[in-house]
């Protein structure tokens, strides 16, 4: 199995990823709740690109949706909640179908239309993406969202933390890339300290969003998957 690796929703090229498995990652915040959002209960997912498309989506029957997401990390006015992943608990989505839209995180996933399998991963769930990984076989480029099309030092010390978690249980080729995305990990085992220098961290701390800080930098608490398939995320 050989691990790449793609630093931001702009850098994704279609030829490296149609066909392949693919982890996408946004770990500050979208993929920490869409994982989160099913754990909880939510029904689905559906990740779209525009606050018009959600509202287009949720007008029948909206009691059925719940509305999540943010723009400059604040919510969307006429939204239910934000990109806060502590809002989606088992009461708000309790038979519900979650319509999200974010800057970098939802992009990013439709940028990986065309892939075999989108798995969603982050640090709450790193050690079951490992796990499914492994039970695929298949080569792997996880795809870090990034922020604002650039390269986001939180996805990639996530990644790094997954390629751990896989190596931990199974024998992978890596590239310069991810062997630095290891590199990284190993050298920064305590996410949040490593985070206090990455900008969006920062953007959120600004924002008074701590709790989502250290909520999102712990390890392995969730034991689920998250995959889109066909428009939705189950
Ligand atoms: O860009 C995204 O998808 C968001 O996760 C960014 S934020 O952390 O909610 O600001
Ligand atoms: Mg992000």
């Amino acid at each position: 199995m050989k691990i790449d690796l793609i630093i931001s929703v702009d850098d994704i090229k279609k030829e490296k990823i149609i066909g392949k498995t693919v982890i996408v990652i946004d770990m500050l915040r979208a993929t920490s709740v869409i994982i989160t959002a099913i754990d909880n209960g939510c029904e689905k997912v559906i990740p779209v690109l525009t606050i018009e498309e959600a509202l287009d989506l949720s007008k029948v029957n909206r009691e059925n949706f719940v509305l999540g997401g943010e723009r400059k990390a604040v919510k969307i006015e006429e939204f239910d909640c934000s990109n806060s992943p502590l809002e989606f608990t088992k009461e708000v989505l309790k038979d519900k179908t979650l319509i999200m839209s974010t800057t970098n995180g939802t992009r990013a996933i439709h940028g990986c239309i065309g892939a075999k399998h989108i798995l969603i991963g982050a640090i709450i769930n790193a050690k079951a993406v490992a796990k499914k990984i492994i039970e695929l076989g298949e080569d792997v480029v996880i795809v870090n969202a990034g922020t604002y099309g650039q390269f986001s030092m939180d996805d990639f010390i996530c990644s790094g933390f997954i390629i751990d978690r896989i190596l931990a249980e199974s024998k992978a080729e890596l590239t310069d890339i991810t062997k630095t995305a290891l590199y990284i990990y190993n050298s920064n085992k305590d996410i949040m300290s490593f985070l206090k220098l990455a900008t969006h961290y920062n953007t959120l701390e600004k924002l008074g969003l701590l709790e989502d800080l250290k909520y999102c930098s712990q390890k392995d608490i969730i034991d689920i998957v998250p995959e889109y398939k066909d428009g939705i995320i189950t």
